[in-house]
């Protein structure tokens, strides 16, 4: 896998939000407000994503079901929101599948590094067979999973020092989102990582109580990282996946057509999202070049050594989460 080989793939244009397809949906007369919060900022690809997914929310359902979006974690973080749907005072998130791990012990086959070969590959996985069994797997603890979109590949930013081998790791403080297999990979890579909440993180690295952190380069871009630190190194090392989930309190007071609705929204949006996000990542990734941030780009040489070092990381994982789910998703990129 080298960096070059997956920003190549990606569009050069920016795909400008579609026109709303499909018929007008009846509901049953009465009115619905859906409150759908995420973690990144209103320059995200994944708000774009929503206020697609508004868009056609609101249109075909002629307005009984009013949209409001909120971004920033302005109503929590990631796992604030999960809890906020559970507790039916939040109608939407989409987060990360990482911190969801503490409930889904399966997600953490999306947190095994190098896993995904191409953005295709991870689409086919998330939106075939395996894909649909995971969602049912969330589908659980009043929450209704309806769909797949892209946080996308994960990049290591820091203000100390160019990294390009793990041995320039040594005792750098990484912040990584709260799963254990992160933990693993930082402290195997000879990191001193410390879990914190994505909402917390830009103090923390302005306040330098962290060295560094990994985010695909629009959440860097977006969150504004790069301002406060100074490095990157083109790691592409997991590919983490949002997931589009519902309260299910919300869920079972929406009669059968405004369910279809919101379940094909929020596929468009997923499909929509992922394309904004690939050309995104191309462009931004020179706009941060141009704003003075220095990024690495491993040669694959150096990629096989992250991939050789993170190998006892693979091999402990593979036995906790089973390996039959593992060789299901390298039979797709084969
Ligand atoms: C992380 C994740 C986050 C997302 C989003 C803010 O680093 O990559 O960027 O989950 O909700 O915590």
């Amino acid at each position: 896998l080298s960096s070059t080989s997956l920003t190549a793939q990606a569009a050069t244009e920016m795909p400008v939000i579609p026109e709303v397809q499909g018929a007008v949906v009846q509901g049953d007369g009465d009115d619905y407000t859906l409150k759908f919060s995420i973690g990144t900022t209103q320059s995200s690809a994944q708000y774009r994503g929503l206020e697609y997914f508004e868009d056609i929310v609101e249109k075909r359902s002629e307005g009984h079901i009013q949209v409001e979006l909120f971004h920033s974690a302005q109503l929590g973080d990631d796992l604030q929101a999960v809890s906020a749907l559970q507790a039916g005072t939040l109608e939407m998130t989409a987060p990360s599948t990482s911190p969801l791990v503490s409930m889904f012990p399966q997600f953490a086959v999306f947190d095994l590094p190098f896993l995904f070969p191409t953005p295709e590959v991870a689409d086919e996985v998330l939106d075939g067979e395996i894909g649909d069994r995971m969602l049912e797997t969330a589908s659980t603890n009043g929450l209704v999973a309806i769909g797949w979109a892209e946080n996308g590949y994960r990049q290591l930013t820091n203000s100390k020092q160019a990294v390009t081998t793990p041995g320039d790791l040594g005792g750098l403080k990484v912040r990584t989102m709260q799963n254990p297999i992160h933990l693993d990979i930082w402290r195997t890579l000879g990191a001193n990582p410390t879990p914190m909440s994505f909402a917390e993180l830009f103090t923390a690295l302005e306040q330098g109580v962290v060295d560094g952190q990994e985010n695909p380069w629009i959440t860097i871009q977006s969150s504004k990282f790069n301002e406060v630190q100074g490095y990157a190194t083109e790691s592409n090392h997991v590919y983490t996946p949002f997931i589009t989930l519902v309260s299910e309190r919300f869920w079972k007071k929406l009669p059968d057509g405004y369910q279809q609705l919101v379940t094909e929204a929020s596929q468009q949006m997923g499909d929509y999202e992922r394309e904004v996000s690939r050309s995104m990542n191309v462009q931004i990734k020179q706009e941060l070049i141009d704003e003075g941030m220095k990024i690495t780009e491993l040669t694959p040489e150096q990629v096989a050594t992250f991939q050789n070092s993170l190998a006892p990381v693979y091999d402990d994982w593979r036995e906790k989460i089973g390996g039959k789910l593992i060789d299901d998703i390298r039979a797709v990129s084969q």
